[in-house]
């Protein structure tokens, strides 16, 4: 059970700690929320209300829109350019940064998101998420650019995502740790229910999609095939797997009870001159910060994603996160292959 702390409660007594804060970023992480209660209201009533299925478009990756990316993506804006905590935003539906509007105020932070992750799964009925991340906006506020958002994932000083499954859940770090919260839908309140998460360091439970596996370089499949060779191969046990397509959910099982999730380059990508799957400002970045908050690793195979210096609002790359002792071992399948070339 819960002793009723609401996230608004833990956010402000969270802050309260925090010298010189001003009540603008527990302000923003309320808009936040707000935005993520009227989503998980969008996506519990799905057909009921017709915003299943393709909005007929495609977004900046040059994949289908649903209607719901669209719908969401329009909830965040409107639930954060009004209160003046930030100068722009920056979304996976959006082609360019989004200044707040002249009639509005500008603050002191930046907000990047994926307003509905996992998308794909919205028409089938499965988990599907938001996530997001903020920064502080450098330099002149009045005009924020593009070269404002380019900072590494060390610079974030919040990061969060809601998942919207059999419960709706908010999980959130400010850099304090990682704390998650549940939709009490009789009141409306996101009360914390799960203090404190942490990531174990070992796991027997790896998330891949295999169907790229003729793709993978050779520290993946290595790692992947010893999983697979169970009690009979060099890791002596056997190990289980999952895939949901909603990184949302697979992180957030990471989180509740350890494992690796993969979305590693692959031979495919390079042939089309991409880095990865997943995009590093809204997607890689934030789901890091958490991961890491809750001691676990966030890696592509061969950098820390944290550290990764953005090139791109939009650059993808490589992510290989979960329990800290697997995300080492392919980190070091990754050097001995390069040591070997
Ligand atoms: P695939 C969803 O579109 C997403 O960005 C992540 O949430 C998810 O982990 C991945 O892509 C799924 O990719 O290739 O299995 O559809």
């Amino acid at each position: 059970m819960h002793n009723g702390t609401t996230i608004t409660q833990f956010i402000i007594e969270e802050q309260r700690k925090i010298e010189g804060a001003t009540g603008d970023f527990t302000s923003l992480l309320n808009d936040i929320v707000t935005a993520c209660k009227v989503i998980s209201n969008m996506v519990n009533k799905g057909e009921l209300i017709g915003v299943l299925g393709s909005a007929g478009s495609e977004n900046v990756q040059g994949e289908t829109q649903k209607k719901l990316d669209i719908l969401t993506n329009e909830v965040f804006l409107r639930s954060n350019e009004w209160a003046g905590h930030l100068s722009a935003m920056a979304s996976e539906e959006m082609d360019e940064i989004y200044e707040i509007p002249g009639q509005y105020p500008r603050g002191k932070y930046l907000l990047t998101f994926d307003p509905l992750d996992g998308s794909s799964n919205t028409d089938v009925n499965v988990s599907v998420g938001t996530i997001f991340s903020i920064l502080r906006c450098p330099g002149e506020r009045v005009c924020p650019n593009l070269d404002a958002f380019m900072q590494p994932g060390v610079q974030q000083v919040a990061a969060g995502y809601a998942l919207y499954g059999p419960s709706t859940m908010m999980v959130l770090t400010t850099g304090n740790g990682v704390n998650g919260f549940t939709l009490d839908q009789d009141i409306g309140e996101f009360i914390l229910t799960h203090p404190d998460m942490t990531i174990p360091a070992d796991t027997r439970e790896f998330a891949i999609n295999a169907s790229n596996m003729r793709f993978w370089e050779a520290p993946v499949q290595r790692y992947v095939n010893e999983c697979l060779a169970g009690t009979e191969g060099p890791r002596g046990e056997d190990f289980n797997m999952r895939w949901i397509a909603s990184m949302v959910a697979e992180v957030h099982r990471i989180l509740t009870r350890g494992g690796i999730f993969m979305y590693p380059v692959d031979d495919k990508m390079k042939a089309t001159g991409t880095e990865g799957k997943l995009r590093l400002m809204y997607e890689a970045n934030p789901m890091s910060f958490i991961v890491e908050q809750a001691g676990g690793a966030s890696s592509t195979g061969r950098e820390r994603i944290m550290e990764i210096a953005p090139k791109d609002l939009h650059q993808r790359v490589p992510v290989i996160l979960g329990s800290k002792n697997e995300v080492e071992r392919v980190v070091g399948y990754h050097a001995e292959t390069a040591a070997e070339a």
